[in-house]
């Protein structure tokens, strides 16, 4: 057999052995041989993922010097700072897969890596801290317990961990909007002007229509993602119209309505063209969120400096005593 030869089949060898890891539902982990393509997604979804949860500390950061109370403060202040350890989990586990960390946030601040749609628009009153806890971490915690049983190791293993903190926030933005609804008219109604803003770019958190979404078979076939688009679009909002009732606010839809045939909500289609404008660049804070990521970045250049120089001591000191 020749070297060619015989590197061919070492490498069917390879894929049969990853092909059947994925059959039998088992862990693949970095030291495995992967496909370039499984590689791939998983640094282009790990990536996007990690970005999403850094860039989503910015339109909740921006109410911490504004919060009404101290306790409101402390929660928002603690929730804030879970964004940014899920952002570190995140870019851990995309490292496992031979990139590098800066190499992503290169890509983020020069936009060519993604993050979710859905932190490029406003936070206009303090009842958008209430309803991004309540519906944009309840998107969040649909999407992400199915990545519990992602196939790849390191990320499942993160988003346990991830998962189990987006319930404390799913819980305490609905525990304020309780208390905002429980207040003044003018309170309640700032609840509900929040509530039908955020709708509809939380239902576009999903990602597109199935129809429309190219990455979602393969993604399925290598058990990355567990369930399609629609399928976690719908289950939100099966789970959240009751919450909605039990607020005691309006969603934005006049096509929601109980399907007794389906078993579930119909709803009206999100406006995919503004979608794909937002991920083009084009929504309301797009320019604004990727410059505060990008000087953010260059401020933080002497941290990482200092620490790279002590890290450098720190093993040449060893070295020496060796
Ligand atoms: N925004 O073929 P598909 C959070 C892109 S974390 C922007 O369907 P896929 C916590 C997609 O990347 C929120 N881009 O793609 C928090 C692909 O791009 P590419 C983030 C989107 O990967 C709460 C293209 O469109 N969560 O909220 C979006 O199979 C509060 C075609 O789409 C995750 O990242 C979008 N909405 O499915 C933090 C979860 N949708 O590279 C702070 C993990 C799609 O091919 C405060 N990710 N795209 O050009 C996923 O589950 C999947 O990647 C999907 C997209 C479902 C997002």
């Amino acid at each position: 057999m020749s070297t060619e030869e015989a590197t061919v089949t070492a490498e069917r060898e390879l894929q049969g052995h990853f092909e059947d890891k994925i059959a039998r539902d088992q862990r693949v982990e970095p030291r495995d041989w992967m496909p370039s393509g499984y590689r791939e997604t998983l640094v282009r979804q790990i990536a996007q993922h990690a970005h999403s949860e850094i860039i989503g500390m910015q339109p909740e950061g921006n109410w911490l010097t504004r919060a009404p109370s101290l306790r409101r403060k402390a929660i928002l202040l603690a929730k804030v700072q879970d964004e940014a350890g899920h952002g570190l989990y995140l870019y851990s586990a995309a490292e496992t897969l031979g990139v590098d960390r800066s190499e992503l946030t290169g890509k983020l601040v020069s936009g060519r890596q993604k993050y979710s749609s859905i932190f490029n628009y406003p936070t206009l009153t303090f009842a958008d801290i209430g309803v991004i806890g309540w519906l944009v971490d309840g998107a969040a915690i649909v999407n992400q317990v199915p990545l519990c049983r992602a196939s790849y190791g390191p990320y499942a293993r993160a988003m346990i961990r991830i998962c189990k903190e987006e319930s404390f926030h799913q819980r305490q933005g609905y525990e304020l909007l309780m208390t905002m609804m429980s207040g003044t008219a003018k309170q309640r109604a700032m609840v509900q002007d929040a509530t039908d803003r955020w709708w509809w770019p939380s239902l576009m958190m999903f990602g597109p229509p199935d129809g429309d979404s190219p990455n979602t078979r393969q993604s399925m076939e290598w058990g990355i993602k567990r369930h399609t688009n629609d399928e976690l679009r719908q289950k939100f909002v099966d789970m959240t119209v009751p919450q909605a009732e039990a607020l005691g606010v309006s969603l934005p839809d006049s096509g929601l309505v109980w399907n007794s045939e389906r078993g579930h909500y119909d709803f009206s289609e999100p406006d995919w063209a503004e979608f794909r404008r937002v991920l083009k660049g084009g929504g309301p804070c797009n320019t604004q969120r990727v410059e505060r990521r990008r000087s953010a970045h260059e401020d933080g250049a002497w941290v990482r400096e200092a620490a790279a120089a002590h890290a450098a001591k720190q093993a040449a000191r060893g070295e020496a005593a060796v």
